[in-house]
């Protein structure tokens, strides 16, 4: 059986589905720490995970338009490479696509809001590998990762495939990194083991898990989960007229937010409560607000911003970089007096003034909805 060597995984994970593995962390869960603890982090697979005989097997391949091609050892990237760490979310495209499948079917897992991570990452920069193998900055536009899992559609493809602008992986500001480490421990296998990339302020799908191979090349990727997957489509398209030619693959994150705690549809009495919650955004800029609403978006309230550096009482490194862009999340919470029925909304606004739309932009793959989170709570009896 393809899946008879699965990891172990905690109950705590809401499952979407066992085989590919996915789950999602409950949302209420989620801003009890800064850093999601490595075992209740989402998990998006499309495949069995990968089994490594040993980690001294282990090869990284770095080829394609460069002076260099290069292999290289775990052993290899941890003595030959400066270690870099960077904290940051990892946010599927896919989160909150159950809100918007309420406006008509959407195709894809049904996540509620509990697809986003925030974590920190320590590895080597991708830049630093691709300067080591010499790429060809005046041919080179794009650089693609190839992981060891076969997704079904990728079909006669090698493996899960996801490219990155050659921009993007060369500046140093961006912190594109190849990372074995997750919250100072060992990547566990569920997220990548033995090495994964992390890009910073990009969707999910591109942080490449089981990394053995990177490519450096003219075009960016043709894999499934470039062309025929990951796109916001145009919301006139379905499957009987989808064009996927139409629109580019997705890869900045927008601004986000959600109502973590309490979770929907919770029975409560009258009384003061902790409203909680994480907002996210890209490009690397940062949440400078939040706004929550506990009488169905008439009023607004600011939320606390909670901007956690430490993991157990450690500062993170100092980042080598210049370190003017935030890749983390950030924590809200609100002490409001409830009583319901109400319902709760809550909205993010990041440093280049975006904000979130008040409803979902449908599209047939349910992504990026980043429309207001809006929650019932209702009374007890
Ligand atoms: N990498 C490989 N090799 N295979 C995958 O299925 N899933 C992607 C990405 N990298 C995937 C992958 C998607 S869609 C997401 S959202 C993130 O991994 C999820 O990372 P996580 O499972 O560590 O939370
Ligand atoms: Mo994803």
């Amino acid at each position: 059986e393809k899946y008879d060597k699965e990891p172990s995984r905690r109950k705590e994970l809401i499952v979407n589905c066992e085989k590919p593995f996915n789950a999602e962390t409950r949302p209420d869960l989620l801003p009890r720490s800064f850093y999601v603890p490595n075992d209740l982090f989402f998990v998006r697979n499309h495949a069995p995970v990968p089994l490594l005989k040993s980690e001294e097997e282990f090869r990284l391949r770095v080829e394609g338009i460069v002076a260099y091609p290069l292999l290289l050892s775990l052993e290899d990237l941890k003595t030959k490479f400066r270690k870099h760490t960077v904290a940051a979310v990892l946010q599927c495209a896919g989160n909150r696509r159950t809100e918007m499948s309420r406006i008509k079917p959407v195709d894809g897992v049904p996540w509620l809001h509990g697809t986003a991570g925030n974590a920190i990452w320590s590895g080597v920069l991708l830049r630093d590998v691709l300067i080591a193998a010499g790429v060809y900055t005046n041919k080179a536009l794009h650089v693609e990762f190839e992981g060891a899992d076969l997704p079904p559609e990728e079909e006669n493809r090698r493996g899960y495939l996801a490219s990155i602008p050659l921009n993007k992986a060369l500046d140093r500001d961006e912190e594109v990194i190849l990372a074995y480490e997750m919250n100072g421990e060992k990547l566990p296998r569920d997220h990548g083991y033995p090495l994964r990339v992390v890009v910073p302020g990009y969707v999910g799908a591109r942080s490449v898990k089981w990394l053995t191979r990177i490519i450096c090349k003219m075009e960016s990727s043709d894999g499934y989960f470039m062309t025929k997957d990951y796109k916001y489509l145009p919301s006139n398209m379905d499957f009987n007229n989808v064009d996927w030619s139409s629109t580019p693959p997705i890869m900045n994150l927008s601004v986000q937010c959600a109502i973590c705690d309490p979770l929907p549809d919770t029975k409560l009495s009258p009384g003061p409560y902790k409203i909680r919650g994480y907002a996210l955004t890209g490009k690397g800029e940062h949440i400078v607000r939040v706004e929550v609403s506990i009488n169905n978006s008439k009023d607004w309230q600011l939320a606390t911003l909670i901007k956690g550096e430490k993991v157990a009482n450690k500062e993170i490194p100092k980042r080598v970089t210049s370190g003017m862009k935030d890749w983390s999340w950030v924590l809200w919470e609100l002490v409001v007096y409830m009583k319901p029925p109400t319902v709760l909304t809550a909205r993010a606004i990041d440093s280049a003034c975006n904000t979130q739309p008040e409803q979902p932009l449908w599209n047939l793959r349910g992504v990026m909805n980043n429309s207001w989170h809006k929650i019932c709570v209702y009374p007890l009896n």
